[in-house]
Formats: C-alpha cells, sequence, structure tokens
C-alpha cells in the first residue's frame, strides 16, 4: 500500500475551533449551544460551509443531519461500492466545553481537505456528518440524528414531552424537519463499508496511559430513568419524625442507593442522580412529592442488566420505609456495543504507521457511533482529555493531539477504503 504523507493544517482547524466557540448561548457558562437552539441553527451553516471548503457536496437530510459527500472514484466510474462514514456531533450540554464532539466534525472536514491536499482519492464515497442533537434534550432523548440515519429513531420518542410542554416531534417540526420523514431516513442495514469517529476520550484513562491515541473497545450501555416519589404535606415544625411521609427523605435514600451501585460495579460501571426536585419546597413544609433523574452505564451489559433489578427493589424498600409510594420509569436503554476488531486493528496500524503509540480504551460516554454500528462495522479513536474533564468549560485537549487524532483519522479512513469486507 503506497504511503502518502497527508499533512494535516492545524492552524485551519484552530481557527475553525475558535469560530465554532462563538455560536453560543452567551447567558450561560462554558461553551453552551444546545439542539434546536438559536446558536446551533448558526453553527451547523457555519458546519455547512466548512464542509463546502473541503470540496463535500452539503445536504440537510430528513433527521435533521448536516450530510457532506466526497464522491469516490468507484461513483466516478459507475461502479457501486459501499461508502465509508465518519462524523460525530456539535451540539453540547449546558455550560459544556470546547471539544466534545466538534474535534469528530471539524476533525473529519480537516481529514478530508488534508487528503485532497495530499492528493489521496478514495475509492468510496466518503460521508462526512454533523448528527442532530447528540446530547441528551429536554425530552430525555439522546442521538435524535444518528438515530434516525440508523433507523432506530421510534414514533414514542417523538411522543416524548418536554419541560416546555412541547413534544420531540413537535420542536422538530418547529425547526423545519417533518418528523414523520425523520423516522423513514434510515439508511440499509449494512450499507456502510465502515463508520469511523474521532472524540475527545472525555474521561482520564488515555491521559493516565501516557499514550497519544485511544483505540476504543467498547461504548458503554446507557439505562437512564426517571423515579417519582409522593409522601404528603404536613407542618415542619408540629409533625414528628416518626409520622412523617417525607418524599424527600425517599429520594434522597435513593440517590445514595443509586450512588453505592455504581461505586460497588466490579467492572467498569458508574451511576448518577444528575437531578432531583422536591415540591412544595419550602422550609416548614414536609415534601409532599420528588422527582430524580439518573442514569447507569456500563461496558458490561449483563452488570447493566443485573443494576437494574436491584435498584428497583432497594429504592422501594427505602420508600416503603418511609410510608412513600413510587415510581420507577425507564426513559433509555441503550446496550453497551463493541466495536469491529478490524477496525480497531486498523486504527492501531495507523497510528503506528504514524509513529504515534496507542492503547486500547473503553468508552464510558455515549456516542452516535453507538447507533451507526446498525449501518456497518464502526470504530472510535480517541485523543486525550486534560485532566479527564469534559461536560465543563474546563474541557481541553491540546491541538498537538486533536492533530494527531485527525492524522490517524485520514490515514485510517484512506486504508479502510481499500480494504475488502470489514465486518466480523
Ligand atoms: O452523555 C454522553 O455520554 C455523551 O457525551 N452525550
Ligand atoms: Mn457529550
Ligand atoms: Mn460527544
Amino acid at each position: 500500500m503506497t504511503q502518502i504523507p497527508i499533512d494535516v493544517d492545524a492552524e485551519s482547524f484552530e481557527a475553525s475551533l475558535a469560530e465554532m466557540a462563538t455560536f453560543v448561548d452567551d447567558t450561560q457558562d462554558g461553551w453552551t449551544r444546545q439542539v434546536f437552539s438559536d446558536p446551533y441553527r448558526g453553527s451547523r451553516e457555519f458546519v455547512a460551509a466548512k464542509m463546502r471548503q473541503a470540496g463535500l457536496d452539503v445536504t440537510l437530510d430528513a433527521g435533521g443531519n448536516v450530510v457532506g459527500r466526497l464522491e469516490g472514484r468507484g461513483s466516478k466510474a459507475g461502479v457501486t461500492l459501499k461508502p465509508i462514514m465518519t462524523g460525530s456531533h456539535t451540539d453540547t450540554v449546558r455550560g459544556g466545553g470546547r471539544f466534545d464532539g466538534i474535534v469528530g466534525v471539524l476533525g473529519a472536514i480537516e481529514a478530508v481537505a488534508a487528503m485532497r491536499r495530499s492528493g489521496v482519492t478514495l475509492n468510496r464515497d466518503l460521508y462526512v456528518v454533523d448528527f442532530l442533537g447528540e446530547e441528551p434534550n429536554e425530552f430525555g432523548i439522546s442521538c435524535v440524528g444518528s438515530r434516525s440515519l440508523a433507523g432506530v429513531l421510534i414514533p414514542e420518542h417523538l411522543n416524548m414531552i418536554g419541560a416546555s410542554g412541547d413534544t420531540l416531534g413537535d420542536t422538530l417540526a418547529k425547526v423545519g424537519i417533518n418528523p414523520d420523514s425523520a423516522l423513514r431516513n434510515a439508511w440499509a442495514p449494512n450499507s456502510l463499508h465502515a463508520y469511523i469517529e474521532l472524540h475527545i476520550e472525555q474521561g482520564p484513562l488515555l491521559e493516565k496511559s501516557g499514550h497519544d491515541i485511544g483505540v476504543v473497545t467498547a461504548i458503554a450501555g446507557i439505562d437512564r430513568l426517571m423515579a417519582r416519589f409522593v409522601g404528603r404535606a404536613d407542618h415542619a415544625g408540629a409533625t414528628p419524625m416518626d409520622g412523617r411521609l417525607d418524599a424527600l427523605s425517599a429520594a434522597a435514600a435513593a440517590v445514595l442507593t443509586i450512588e453505592r451501585e455504581g461505586c460497588g460495579a466490579p467492572v467498569h460501571g458508574v451511576a448518577t442522580t444528575g437531578r432531583i426536585e422536591s415540591y412544595p419546597g419550602s422550609f416548614n413544609v414536609v415534601p409532599s412529592e420528588a422527582r430524580l433523574w439518573a442514569e447507569l452505564r456500563s461496558t458490561d451489559q449483563s452488570w447493566l442488566h443485573g443494576v437494574k433489578g436491584r435498584l428497583a427493589e432497594q429504592i422501594g424498600l427505602e420508600a416503603n420505609r418511609r410510608g412513600v409510594s413510587h415510581m420507577i420509569e425507564w426513559l433509555t436503554d441503550q446496550d453497551a456495543v463493541p466495536t469491529e476488531p478490524a477496525i480497531r486493528d486498523r486504527i492501531a496500524l495507523c497510528a503506528e504507521r504514524l509513529g504515534y503509540t496507542w492503547t486500547p480504551v473503553p468508552s464510558g460516554a455515549g456516542h452516535d457511533a453507538a447507533h451507526m454500528v446498525h449501518l456497518g462495522p464502526m470504530g472510535m479513536i480517541f485523543i486525550p482529555s486534560v485532566g479527564g474533564r469534559s461536560h465543563c468549560p474546563e474541557e481541553f485537549t491540546p491541538i498537538e493531539d486533536i492533530a494527531r487524532g485527525i492524522h490517524v483519522l485520514a490515514k485510517t479512513l484512506s486504508e479502510l477504503d481499500v480494504t475488502t469486507s470489514l465486518a466480523s
């Protein structure tokens, strides 16, 4: 295989990253660009322009994804070859950072530009995608665009109601995406030769390992729940402790139960309560109602299944002990997804050929790649997060690390292009 050097223009990438960081809701901390917001709308026009600059034909698909296509030699010659896809997301969490997802979109665009500058032409069509709404939104659904493309966006998702009282479907329609079309936007299963995503690790493992590149072994499964507790409002001063039906205390016990389960996980497993609310929220009234939203993650599917049952039992015991009724609603259950061994090997080989060190690493974070596995063999390339920090303004990855990631991405794309079937 001819080893054509692919020169990545780190400065140009850095300028794009800085411009992307200007599309934010500046009433919030950090860098906030949430899906369906005005800053998000502006940023996607910027992404489309950068895609065109790199020579990609750009469309907005029925699932709200910005899709750039680089026609391969095969298509030009009328030969049908399975395409390759890469991409990520450009929406952020509230008070987020400048790199999560963005590196995988702008980095893929720079990889295309670098390959073209270096005279590397591909046989297969290459798609670069900025997926709609990867972060969990007010409706509790993440990865809206990649679910749509993978054919796993379902009517129940569109009927979920957000804090605004609108459904996800209503909100898609408001931003010009036809919800019914989003449900019919799926590509055929196994229609991709390969899907590769470049992403920051968002945790401490890669930085601690001292290696340049993370070859992702699996993407953690995620189970999200909402638990509701109903007790009884009483006077906080006149009601004896043993005569209360305190909904918030039952919820607090559940928070600690969830934490305990995560800490006790024998494998890579974590458990987080991200939000708790209580009513009426006054000092002098025993809370009559409380809700909490939590999630469990693991790359070990059996732990995930087991912990759901244990949590339901323990949360129930704590609530019953306080005379408080409760219900648990499981919002999403996304299974752990292993990456394709042949793609892991190819990423590792490319890193070595470029003189970079690499190590296998699990992904505790969820990604669009977890859905793209429905369309073909999937792999992910990680670059380090300084201090393991992410989903916060402190999120940072030095440009040298990003350039290495883009370099490995470009080389992996160009080598996968000439490989035969990758599916195990
Ligand atoms: O939550 C996640 O893991 C991803 O960053 N959306
Ligand atoms: Mn994220
Ligand atoms: Mn992400």
